[in-house]
């Protein structure tokens, strides 16, 4: 059999920039959400914050550094807006500080052949603009500040990246933001730590101001832009593959579908098929879903995405409720469980209770996903922390034959689902370069392929770090030298 993967498959490692830049506040870089969300008494983060993060601000060349070791083609990575725009509107200022630094990043990425992929924006909206008029609850100011800022970056970084993600994970963004509380700006009507919010409504409405922020963003590339620069823009959707809780009954198999759609339907209906979000959301949330203008169905339209970006790390069985669904419910009333009726496991755990190792179900997430939507996939996140790892030191961290497994075994899905369901998919990116702050959950969980010590700042590649070079050389026919 010919290779799974064709030579020219892109695979390399992905980071965002609050989790590792650290320097919050050098070079005129703005507030975001996230700082204020993290200096929160008490705390919200596990007293973590990412003032110093990984430092990679000031360490970038020792992390580009490794990834020539690894053999990456291509990094991916986000800018923070503060940075670029410190008070995020239309009307403010750029700052030239922060346009050095990414140009620095870019440069040292294109004197070392790897390819710099960027990430506008990771959820760390500017604070002078949720501060303004409240950030993404205003769908019509957000959106436009957004394609400010994105057409800045085109600008300023377009000569040299070709390869442009909008927005990371949505859903995160509204559900945990503005739903949960978990994440910022902590805003909820459920959870007891929120003194704002209202958890009925406002997910839906930052739902509507991101989709259309990412439009207007592929609106003004392909206008502007792509002619000469010649790139590519995408986004990144979260989301689980769910299977019904009992494959004998037809209301698990609804429940399992129904909640891909309040996943991933509520964004890439309107993104990529152009249409109103999946009928079962507004079935349920009815009029708190805001609706799409006929002006905004126009830009809909005129946005065309190239590729589907897609976030993968888990599956969960799914089990309907006969119960109505109450005001808060954003999964589309039912249950998501880690067994399924007979007991069994969806898959091995990691070191995180939400995450187990479920390859076979990535397989029928690709496979769905390219049927469904129709463009060509990058996974642009996939990646675990191992059993017990928090606990680790450094010499047991960096031995991590759970991490191996977990790639080795998801790389297969994507070899079967190109060769055996035809899907395709062109590139993959594991989650992380290096352990990082994640998020609510501080510096515990670590999802490096390099261990970072946080005292000294040290970094030590793991194991799985050197050997992706060779999992895809395998699937792409490629000899590697012994080494
Ligand atoms: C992604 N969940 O977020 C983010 O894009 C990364 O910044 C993050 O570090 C990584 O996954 C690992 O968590 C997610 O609870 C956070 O299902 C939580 C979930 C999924 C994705």
């Amino acid at each position: 059999m010919s290779p799974a993967l064709p030579p020219d498959f892109e695979w390399g490692f992905s980071t965002a920039a609050y989790q590792v830049e650290g320097a919050v506040a050098v070079d005129g870089r703005g507030k975001s959400i996230w700082d204020t969300f993290c200096h929160l008494e008490p705390s919200r983060t596990k007293g973590a914050n990412g003032d110093v993060a990984c430092d990679h601000y000031h360490r970038y060349e020792e992390d580009f550094e490794l990834l020539t070791r690894y053999g990456a083609k291509t990094y991916w990575f986000s800018m923070c807006w503060s940075r670029i725009v410190p008070l995020g509107g239309r009307d403010d200022p750029v700052n030239e500080a922060g346009i050095d630094f990414y140009n620095r990043l870019i440069d040292a990425l294109v004197r070392r052949g790897i390819t710099p992929w960027v990430t506008l924006y990771h959820w760390d909206l500017p604070q002078a603009l949720h501060d303004r008029y409240g950030g993404w609850l205003d769908v019509e100011e957000s959106q436009k500040d957004f394609e400010r800022y994105a057409r800045v970056c085109f600008e300023r970084f377009g000569d040299r990246v070709q390869d442009w993600i909008t927005l990371n994970e949505p859903w995160i963004q509204s559900i945990f933001g503005y739903a949960t509380g978990g994440n910022a700006p902590g805003r909820s009507s459920t959870n007891k730590q929120c003194t704002e919010g209202n958890s009925a409504t406002e997910p839906w409405i930052v739902g509507k101001a991101q989709i259309m922020s990412h439009t207007r963003a592929v609106i003004a590339y392909n206008q502007d832009f792509r002619g000469k620069q010649k790139g590519r823009i995408r986004i990144s959707l979260n989301g689980d593959f769910y299977e019904p809780w009992d494959g004998a009954d037809d209301r698990d198999h609804a429940a399992a579908e129904r909640t891909m759609e309040f996943h991933i339907g509520w964004f890439a209906n309107p993104i990529f098929l152009k249409q109103d979000y999946p009928s079962c959301m507004r079935e349920q949330l009815d009029d708190r879903l805001p609706a799409f203008t006929d002006a905004d169905f126009a830009m809909l339209r005129a946005a065309e995405t190239d590729f589907y970006g897609m976030n993968y790390y888990t599956s969960q069985f799914a089990r309907h409720r006969d119960s109505p669904a109450s005001e808060t419910d954003y999964v589309g009333n039912l249950d998501e469980l880690q067994q399924d009726k007979g007991g069994t496991p969806v898959g091995e755990e990691s070191g995180l209770g939400w995450l187990r190792s479920c390859p076979g179900m990535f397989r029928k997430h690709l496979t769905r996903v390219y049927r469904l939507y129709g463009k060509p996939i990058y996974i642009t996140e996939n990646g675990c922390p191992c059993p017990g790892e928090d606990k680790m030191t450094r010499d047991e961290a960096i031995d991590d034959p759970f991490r191996i497994r977990y790639f080795d075994s998801h790389l297969d899905a994507i070899c079967k689902s190109i060769q055996e369901d035809g899907a395709e998919i062109r590139g993959y990116f594991a989650w992380a370069l290096l352990d990082n702050l994640e998020w609510s959950d501080g510096y515990g969980p670590r999802f490096g392929v390099t261990f970072t010590d946080y005292n000294t700042l040290e970094r030590t590649p793991k194991k799985s770090a050197l050997l992706l070079k060779n999992m895809f050389a395998e699937r792409q026919g490629i000899k590697v030298a012994a080494s």
